[in-house]
């Protein structure tokens, strides 16, 4: 039988194009089958223009830019909160909803603000990801429905978490506990396309 280490040894690493730490530990309990490498573990520094008008633009523009400075097989992923009373904003400008500090705190109180006492607070994560390798582009998208809350509530999770309370659930993602935002989340359904991609391939 193989001891744990030997497992390691054996997984398979995938890079990924971000330098958001909450996305990357995400990740490794959303995937633990690959040994995946963010951009500050490849030594990384650059700031990567996400100059794209749609999540799946900004997606291609990060997996493309890890893809031309690795040689590697890089996938990455664009995240937008999008609000049906808004007409789907944030959206694309989910990070710098209240300004280019990209403050999560700020985004949140814009966002209640933006929906006062609005009786439609639907609204979706949706999450892009972009997968390049040497042969070929391929996008995986996934979707959590839930509801915009009135105040901002919990410690757990990052961004938007504190006001997102998912489809099912009362309470919001930064209450509940993180493995069930990693079983239910948009990050998680993506993801979810992405390794049956990946099996397949048998990358
Ligand atoms: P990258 O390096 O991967 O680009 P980023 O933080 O710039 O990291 P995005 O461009 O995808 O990420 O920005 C999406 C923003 O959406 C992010 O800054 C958060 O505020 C928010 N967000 C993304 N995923 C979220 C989640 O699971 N829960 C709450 N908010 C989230």
């Amino acid at each position: 039988m193989l001891s744990n280490n030997a497992d390691f040894t054996k997984m398979k690493t995938i890079a990924f194009a971000t330098s958001n730490d909450h996305k990357m530990e995400e990740l490794r309990h959303i995937l633990p089958q690959y040994k995946i490498l963010g951009l500050k573990d490849l030594g990384i520094q650059e700031e990567i223009h996400e100059t794209g008008s749609t999540l799946e633009e900004n997606a291609l523009i990060k997996a493309e830019f890890l893809f031309n400075k690795t040689g590697q097989s890089s996938f990455s992923e664009d995240t937008g909160l999008e609000v049906d009373a808004l007409n789907g904003a944030p959206g694309v400008h989910t990070a710098r909803y209240a300004g280019v500090s990209r403050n999560p705190e700020a985004n949140m109180d814009l966002l209640i603000d933006n929906l006062k006492e609005n009786s439609d607070r639907s609204a979706q994560f949706r999450t892009v990801i972009a997968y390049k390798s040497a042969n070929e582009v391929r996008i995986f998208e996934g979707i959590v429905r839930g509801q915009i809350a009135k105040t901002k509530s919990g410690q757990g999770g990052f961004g938007y978490d504190p006001v997102f309370i998912p489809d099912g659930y009362n309470n919001t993602f930064a209450e509940l506990d993180q493995t069930i935002k990693n079983q239910i989340s948009h990050r998680a359904k993506a993801v979810k396309y992405l390794l049956e991609y990946l099996i397949l391939r048998s990358d």
